[in-house]
């Protein structure tokens, strides 16, 4: 079962497709359950519905935290990175952990949680947060994170759609240079929120904040009154874990809900076997609790694993372009998993800011989110892995839980750009645009699921309708991801982007990500977003937008060098209408660009730009506008 090899990924791919639930379930084994699972699997994506390990009872947070405590209660489980990096760094052992979370789940308990109830988690990047995730775990409360950097309306929307009973939050949070009052934040929400019934605050800041009587206690207060001895709360497999929110097409927000079993047993599972993470190394992933990949990546599967896992609160540029490399070299950090935005980001800066920095520790790199350009990509494998680390390009969604396709360091031959091979376990399948699957090789189309897998999301919080119609219709009797994809010659699985990004200009189809890739070959840029806009003779004409890496002296000169290059690597079909150089991109906090307001401003159809409060930095989008041509 153990891959060490590539043969081996190979048999052990073929194992897991021939007889999935006798792979996941001879996996399920090495967990703690009340209940071992003896029906492992049941399903019907025409309905959708998926059940994994149903008869099955456990507790996540006794396979994170108990089953450890005999061989490791002295590990460190989390190393916490503050802000500043003149703030001490916090280690946690997994003994202290676990007692911090059993006290915080009785905190929860006494002021009125149950199973089955929904918490909402507002907080900064602390080790507290990683806390309330696993208390709300230990007593079955449903956790909702909300990334912290939210706005007070989308923080409102989200609660009041689960119909949260309490919400945990801070003072205040440190990010960079700025201060945010997130208590204040949280206040302006809570106006527009009846379910709240009480909200418990962590000092962070140290900032002056409003405490409402009767609704607001501080966490310290309420920790020193509870007892460290809690008995986790025995869940059903199939009972939920978590909601989180993901943006969709519409603007509102879709609650993907997961559950306990199938969860713990893919995260950990994938964690290892990606990573192959071995004991005693310190693992950083950089991605905020309040994404997916912080939820699967930063606590689930490295705790279940016994990993010892990094957490920081603060930003890449603080407090200045070198922070993550005088992190990973203070820790001495050996696997390194990022997003491709960080990765663009830091190429821009002084290569000085990573050679004074001893990076000899890494042994694995990591990059998720997006796809990945052939420049970032090489610029990370020589400059931050020194041309010895294996990169794992990790392919997956909020949706899936977990990771889909993706290299195992070490172990599957990389290919820059692609995701390469499906991890055991999963079948991807390539849809043409009548729903007739692609066999051959070298073939591009929507990427599908055939077969479930158990970290899949079960449905959307409230509206299964809307699960149904998003990911169950447009090919029926498959997991329809909202990707498009291209698969080699060798089966290696590329990923072009999102499909609803294809700009159709004059009959053809180019993917977005395509004519990124082309454009950041340039040496002078550093990222770029195509959009399509409409247009009298072609139906849709491109309109790029392109960060440089230094002031440029004459735009019609980069002009004509880029058409030339997107001409020579795509064709001319694909060459932009407009380029207009831009100092940033509306992106997400996770560095997904939300092409919608770039659609929207390269057609001149300003006034209504929808919510833009979720992006990291919102003032772009001005100055984005300022220079539309
Ligand atoms: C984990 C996460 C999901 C979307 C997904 C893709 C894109 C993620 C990669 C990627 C190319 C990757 N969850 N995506 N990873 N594209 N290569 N390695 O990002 O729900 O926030 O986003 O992100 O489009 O559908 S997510």
């Amino acid at each position: 079962m153990e891959i060490s090899s590539f043969d081996q990924y190979h048999q052990v791919y073929k194992n897991s497709v021939e007889d999935p639930e006798k792979f996941w379930g001879d996996l399920s084994k090495e967990f703690k359950w009340h209940k071992e699972p003896e029906n492992i699997l049941q399903w019907d994506f025409n309905k959708p519905e998926v059940r994994w390990f149903e008869d099955g009872q456990l507790n996540i947070t006794e396979n994170c935290l108990d089953r450890h405590l005999d061989d490791k209660g002295d590990q460190t489980a989390i190393i916490w990175e503050a802000n500043d990096p003149g703030e001490a760094p916090r280690h946690i052992t997994y003994r202290e952990l676990f007692d911090e979370v059993c006290r915080f789940a009785n905190v929860l308990k006494r002021n009125g949680l149950e199973k089955g109830d929904r918490v909402c988690i507002y907080m900064p990047m602390v080790p507290e947060l990683a806390i309330a995730v696993l208390a709300c775990a230990r007593i079955g409360a449903v956790h909702s994170v909300v990334f912290a950097g939210f706005s007070s309306t989308a923080l409102a929307d989200r609660i009041n759609d689960s119909q949260c009973k309490m919400l945990l939050t801070s003072d205040g949070s440190f990010r960079g240079k700025k201060t945010i009052d997130l208590k204040a934040i949280a206040d302006e929400g809570l106006k527009k929120c009846t379910s709240i019934q009480k909200v418990v605050v962590l000092k962070r800041t140290n900032g002056a904040v409003h405490m409402e009587p009767g609704r607001d206690l501080w966490w310290h207060d309420e920790m020193e009154k509870a007892d460290s001895q809690c008995d986790a709360e025995i869940m059903g497999a199939e009972d939920l874990l978590f909601i989180l929110y993901t943006s969709g097409s519409t603007g509102k927000p879709k609650g993907m809900v997961h559950t306990c079993g199938g969860y713990m047993v893919n995260v950990t599972y994938t964690f290892k076997t990606v990573f192959q993470y071995q004991p005693g190394e310190v693992y950083w992933c950089t991605a905020d609790i309040g994404w997916i990949t912080g939820h699967s990546y930063i606590v689930y599967g490295p705790l279940s694993a016994g990993a010892t896992t990094l957490m920081f609160e603060g930003v890449p540029s603080y407090p200045d372009m070198g922070r993550f490399w005088e992190v990973v070299a203070r820790h001495k950090v050996n696997i390194f998993y990022t997003a491709p935005t960080a990765i663009r980001a830091l190429e821009k800066a002084d290569l000085s800011f990573v050679n004074k920095h001893d990076l000899s520790s890494l042994r694995v790199l990591g990059t998720v989110g997006e796809p990945i350009n052939a420049e970032a990509w090489h610029w990370y494998d020589q400059n931050i892995g020194k041309g010895r680390c294996p990169i794992v390009d990790t392919w997956w969604q909020t949706e899936t839980g977990g990771i889909m396709i993706s290299p195992l360091a070490g172990i599957t031959p990389l290919k820059p750009t692609y995701a390469t091979l499906p991890m055991p376990g999963v079948q991807p399948v390539l849809m043409d645009e009548n729903g007739q699957p692609l066999e051959k090789a070298n073939q591009e189309g929507r990427l599908c699921i055939e077969f479930p897998w158990p970290s899949m999301a079960r449905t959307i919080y409230g509206n299964h309708q809307r699960f149904k119609e998003t990911y169950f219709s447009a090919y029926p009797g498959y997991y329809f991801t909202g990707d498009g994809c291209r698969r080699d010659n060798d089966g290696f699985y590329r990923i072009t982007g999102r499909v609803d990004d294809v700009i159709i200009v004059s009959g053809h189809n180019l993917g977005t990500a395509e004519i990124e890739s082309a454009i950041d070959e340039h040496q002078k840029v550093v990222e770029t977003a195509v959009v399509g806009f409409p247009h009298d003779i072609k139906g849709n004409a491109i309109y790029a937008y392109v960060i440089t890496r230094d002031q440029i002296d004459d735009e019609d000169v980069l002009r004509s060098e880029i058409l030339a290059l997107v001409s020579e690597t795509i064709g001319p079909i694909a060459k932009p209408e407009k380029i207009q150089f831009v100092p940033g991109l509306p992106k997400t906090r996770s560095g997904k660009i939300m092409r919608r307001i770039l659609r929207k401003i390269a057609s001149k159809e300003t006034e209504n730009l929808g919510d833009i409060s979720t992006l990291l930095d919102p003032s772009v989008v001005e100055e984005i506008m300022a220079g539309a041509i």
